[in-house]
């Protein structure tokens, strides 16, 4: 059953002209059309709006003035010969200014072997999915893993939210009764720093558990493809081990790293690849 979080789809399309005006009348974009049709016929969109998008010419910046002013949590892209170069750049400007929205394409055009050509490459700047088939049901159930997935984050943070600093140690103690427990922390993610991470560390080495330390590591489905310019990761290209960030320097990674292997060889703990473990105190 999914949630009521997706409120804002946007279909964009571009309807050309018509070649050597062969047609007396402008033809639809019909497949765009049965998409919207198949989600406004799905009760769990009962209240969501799903807006069709088609300014009919190659006007990428009035397509981005008009996604940024109906701000859709997920927009489907309609890729064809024609639209492909205009709404490939829309979709790249929308990634810029909100990395939150997901981009779903779809159309005889939303191929890999084309979006590997040079204008379009690499596709995973800013396509979520490539939909290669008809588009009703495939768009359909992407809205609908969509809308349970933020419903379920949105449970978790409420969850997380019961979790805050004065419960913390009331929780920490009920669990330690009952189970081993491990507190797991990350050393080097962008906007931290060393003095505020070795307050976490010593703060959670406090506690009656296991403590493991993680080196930040820049994965494809994390920070690599979420993280903004301004956190200038600099990673390891093989092992993906952040090299230094914001808030972070090489030096102060470094001397972190040994900081930690000291403090895990004093305390009979074990020192990774990845990550260190430290016993409870
Ligand atoms: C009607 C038609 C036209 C019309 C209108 C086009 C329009 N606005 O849709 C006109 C006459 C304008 C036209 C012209 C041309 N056309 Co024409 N046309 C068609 C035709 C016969 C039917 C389109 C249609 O309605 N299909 C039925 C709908 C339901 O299918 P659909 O549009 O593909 O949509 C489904 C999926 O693709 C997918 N989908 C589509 N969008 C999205 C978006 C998302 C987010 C998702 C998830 C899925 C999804 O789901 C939809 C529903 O199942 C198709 C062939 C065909 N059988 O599809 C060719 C076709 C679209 N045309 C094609 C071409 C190449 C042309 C021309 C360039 C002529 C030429 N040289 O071959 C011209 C140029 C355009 C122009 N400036 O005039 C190609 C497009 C290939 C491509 N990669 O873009 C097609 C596919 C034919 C082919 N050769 O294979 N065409």
């Amino acid at each position: 059953m999914s949630g009521n979080w997706l409120k804002r789809i946007a279909l964009v399309c571009m309807t050309p002209e018509v070649d050597a005006q062969e047609h007396s009348e402008a033809l639809p974009s019909y497949g765009i059309h049965r998409i919207q049709a198949a989600i406004v016929a799905n009760p769990a969109f009962a209240n969501t709006e799903v807006r069709i998008i088609d300014l009919g010419s190659e006007d990428d910046d009035s397509y981005l003035q008009e996604l940024l002013r109906f701000r859709p949590q997920l927009i489907g892209y309609s890729l064809f010969v024609w639209s492909t170069n205009c709404l490939v750049k829309v979709a790249r400007n929308i990634r810029k200014l909100d990395p939150s929205i997901v981009q779903v394409f779809g159309g005889p055009s939303a191929r890999s072997a084309l979006l590997d050509l040079t204008p379009y490459a690499p596709a995973y700047q800013y396509a979520d999915c490539l939909v290669i088939r008809d588009g009703e049901e495939a768009f359909n159930q992407i809205a609908m893993s969509l809308d349970e997935l933020q419903d379920r984050t949105r449970t978790i943070k409420a969850m997380e939210r019961t979790l805050e600093e004065e419960k913390f140690d009331v929780h920490i103690a009920e669990m330690t009764r009952f189970a081993h427990v491990a507190i797991e922390i990350i050393m080097g993610l962008p906007g931290d720093t060393p003095e505020t991470f070795r307050k976490t560390f010593w703060r959670a080495r406090s506690y009656p558990c296991t403590l493991r330390v993680y080196h930040c590591v820049v994965l494809p489905s994390a920070l690599m493809v979420r993280s903004p310019p301004e956190h200038l990761l600099n990673y390891d290209p093989s092992s993906l081990k952040m090299r230094s960030c914001l808030g972070w320097t090489a030096e102060a990674i470094e001397q972190e790293s040994r900081f930690l292997s000291t403090v895990a060889e004093q305390s009979g703990g074990a020192i990774g690849e990845f990550l260190w473990v430290f016993p409870p105190p």
